[in-house]
C-alpha cells in the first residue's frame, strides 16, 4: 500500500493512504540519518505480520532540513511586521534555499495590525526583488482571503505548501484562520526578549484542497547555522534579482562581495538603489558561510 507521511509521533509515523490514516513504524534501514523518513515522503507500506511498516521511501522531488520536510512545491516564508523583529538574513537564506531547490516561494508578512508602516516597508523591499508578498493580519483579517486564494491555486494540482519562519511570527495562528478545519496550538511572545516560545514542535501536513499544507516549527537564531545548503557557485542564482548583472562585472572572477561599484555590477546596482542593500548584505554573509564550509 502507498501513502503520504503526514505526521511523526516519536518514532512512529502517521501515513495517509487510500484506506485512511495508518500509524506505523519505519523499517530499520529507514531510521539512519541519511535515509530517515521525512514528513511529506511518499512511501510504501507492508504488513508482514499484521502491523504496518514503512518499507520504502519513493525518490524525493526535494527535501529541506529546516524545516524537515520532503516534496515541497511551495514555501511561504513568514515574517512578522514586528514582534519578533524580522531577521532578514534568515529570510534571505530561506528564500535562497527555495530558489536553489526550485520551490516556488512567496513572502507573508503577518501582524500588519500591530505595525502597518513596518509591514509596508518590508513588502516594498521584497516586491522590488520580485517575490509575491502577502500582507496579513490574523487579528483584523486583512489579506486573509487573498492569501487563501493563492494557497488554493497552489494546492489544486496536488501540491504541498509549507509555512516557515521564526518562532512567534504567527504561522499557526494564520493557518487556523486560513484553514477552517484545523485548530493548531499557538503561543504567546516572550515579553522580555520579544521572541516566540517554540510552540509548534513538529511538522505536520494537513490535506487541503487537493494537496497538503504544512505548519512547521519556528526557527530560532541558534538554528541559523544548521540550515541545509548548497555549493558556493550556486549562490548567485539563488538571488534572482542579481541575474541581470551576470557577466557585467569588470573581472570574470568577481565575487560580488567586496569589489567596489567601479568593478562590480552588483555593487553598482546596490549603490544605485536597484538591489536592496540588505539583500547584498545577506549575499555576502552567505558567501562567507559557504566559503568556510566547502563541503556543504
Ligand atoms: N497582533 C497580532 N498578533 C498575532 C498575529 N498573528 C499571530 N499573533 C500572535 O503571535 C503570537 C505567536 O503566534 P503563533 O501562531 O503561535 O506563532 P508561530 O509562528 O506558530 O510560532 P512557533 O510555533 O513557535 O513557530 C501569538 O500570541 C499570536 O496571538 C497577528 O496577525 N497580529
Ligand atoms: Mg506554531
Ligand atoms: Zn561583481
Amino acid at each position: 500500500m502507498r501513502g503520504v507521511v503526514v505526521k511523526g509521533l516519536g518514532g512512529l509515523f502517521e501515513v495517509l493512504t487510500a484506506e485512511g490514516r495508518i500509524v506505523c513504524r519505519a523499517r530499520g534501514t529507514l531510521k539512519r540519518d541519511e535515509e530517515k523518513v521525512l514528513i511529506g515522503d511518499r512511501v510504501e507500506l507492508e504488513s508482514p505480520d499484521g502491523e504496518f511498516v514503512v518499507t520504502k521511501v519513493e525518490p524525493r522531488k526535494n527535501a529541506l532540513i529546516r524545516p524537515p520536510i520532503a516534496n515541497l512545491d511551495s514555501l511561504y516564508c513568514v515574517i512578522a511586521a514586528v514582534r519578533p523583529a524580522p531577521a532578514l538574513e534568515t529570510l534571505d537564506k530561506l528564500l535562497a534555499i527555495a530558489e536553489n531547490k526550485a520551490i516556488r516561494s512567496a513572502l507573508v508578512i503577518t501582524k500588519t495590525d500591530d505595525d502597518p508602516v513596518s509591514a509596508d516597508r518590508y513588502a516594498e523591499l521584497y516586491r522590488r526583488v520580485g517575490y509575491p508578498v502577502f500582507l496579513v493580519s490574523s487579528v483584523s483579517g486583512e489579506g486573509i482571503d487573498e492569501l487563501r486564494s493563492d494557497l488554493s491555486s497552489r494546492l489544486a494540482s496536488g501540491g504541498t505548501a509549507a509555512f516557515a519562519g521564526a518562532s512567534g511570527v504567527g504561522k499557526s495562528t494564520l493557518l487556523n484562520r486560513l484553514l477552517p478545519g484545523v485548530s493548531l496550538e499557538t503561543g504567546e511572545i516572550s515579553r522580555r526578549v520579544e521572541r516566540g516560545r517554540h510552540t509548534t514542535r513538529h511538522v505536520e501536513l494537513f490535506p487541503e484542497g487537493g494537496g497538503f499544507v504544512a505548519d512547521t516549527p519556528g526557527f530560532s537564531m541558534l538554528d541559523f547555522a544548521r540550515f541545509d545548503f548548497f555549493s558556493l557557485p550556486e549562490l548567485f542564482d539563488a538571488f534572482p534579482e542579481f541575474s541581470v548583472y551576470r557577466g557585467k562585472c569588470r573581472y570574470a572572477d568577481c565575487t560580488h562581495t567586496g569589489e567596489g561599484p567601479d568593478e562590480c555590477a552588483v555593487a553598482r546596482a546596490v549603490r544605485d538603489g536597484l538591489i536592496p542593500r540588505s539583500r547584498h548584505d545577506s549575499y555576502r554573509a552567505l558567501f562567507a558561510t559557504l566559503k568556510s564550509k566547502p563541503d556543504w
